[in-house]
């Protein structure tokens, strides 16, 4: 997969990029990441990329002209999927990076200051949020995408975590235990620890709903329950 980024702040990514766990999936090779710094693009001896909007407003807007040089200077606009970070696209989800994933050849846009100038949308596939919030900029955005997209790539995270992971099959997971088996008087529950795998299946089924009943009731109304789910969400609701 090759990722291409542009970016006013090309030197966020360079912590990013040697950290870890992204790096050994990068150096495994078949990732290959470009940043791009959007100034290079800019057509004036100024070096500005943005400009006051017109009809008035606070802020400046990221230029078109500016944005598109960059853009097919960099990518082959036919084959590369353009992505824009913006705070006003529909947020983030776990199902749009496993789609992400499965192309070959993307390019993050990062944008920034008040936002861009709308003529540089046409140019881009798919706006990009990570919810419901505003930062001063793309970057944090497109290391969030980048971070999940490259691990469904890697081969070392197994594909039973992912399937159990929060979020795939619709519930948070539910809570871990490692040594020591007794901390602070606070005891790893017993039955994770007698071997009766079915058992464990309940028990570890039960506190996924309980804790997405807790923290994120709204994904329980999107979703279909089989008849054990809903006897273990109907006695978890009689506790409350
Ligand atoms: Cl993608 N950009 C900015 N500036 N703010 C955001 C965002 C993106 N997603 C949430 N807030």
């Amino acid at each position: 997969m090759k990722i291409t980024v542009l970016s006013l702040f090309p030197e966020m990514y360079e912590n990013f990029l040697k950290t870890s766990i992204i790096s050994r999936i990068i150096d495994k090779g078949n990732v290959e990441i470009k940043i791009v710094n959007i100034r290079d693009y800019s057509l004036d001896k100024h070096k500005h990329v943005d400009d006051t909007p017109y009809g008035g407003g606070a802020g400046m807007l990221m230029k078109v002209d500016v944005l598109h040089s960059a853009l097919i200077n960099n990518v082959d606009h036919h084959k590369t999927y353009a992505i824009l970070t913006s705070p006003k696209a529909k947020p983030l989800k776990q199902k749009d990076l496993l789609r992400l994933s499965k192309l070959d050849d993307i390019c993050i846009i990062c944008g920034h200051y008040e936002g861009i100038d709308y003529r540089f949308e046409k140019y881009v596939d798919e706006k990009v949020s990570i919810g419901d919030y505003v930062l001063t900029g793309g970057e944090l955005a497109s290391m969030v995408l980048i971070d999940g997209i490259l691990r469904l790539l890697d081969d070392s995270i197994s594909k039973d975590s992912l399937k159990e992971e929060s979020y795939i099959n619709g519930l948070l997971e539910y809570p871990q235990y490692t040594r020591p088996v007794e901390y602070n008087g606070d005891r790893v529950p017993d039955v994770l620890q007698n071997g009766n795998h079915e058992e464990i299946r309940k028990f570890n089924l039960r506190n996924s709903l309980k804790e997405t009943l807790k923290y994120r009731p709204d994904l329980l109304e999107k979703r279909q329950f089989s008849q054990e789910e809903k006897d273990l969400l109907g006695e978890l609701i009689n506790e409350l």
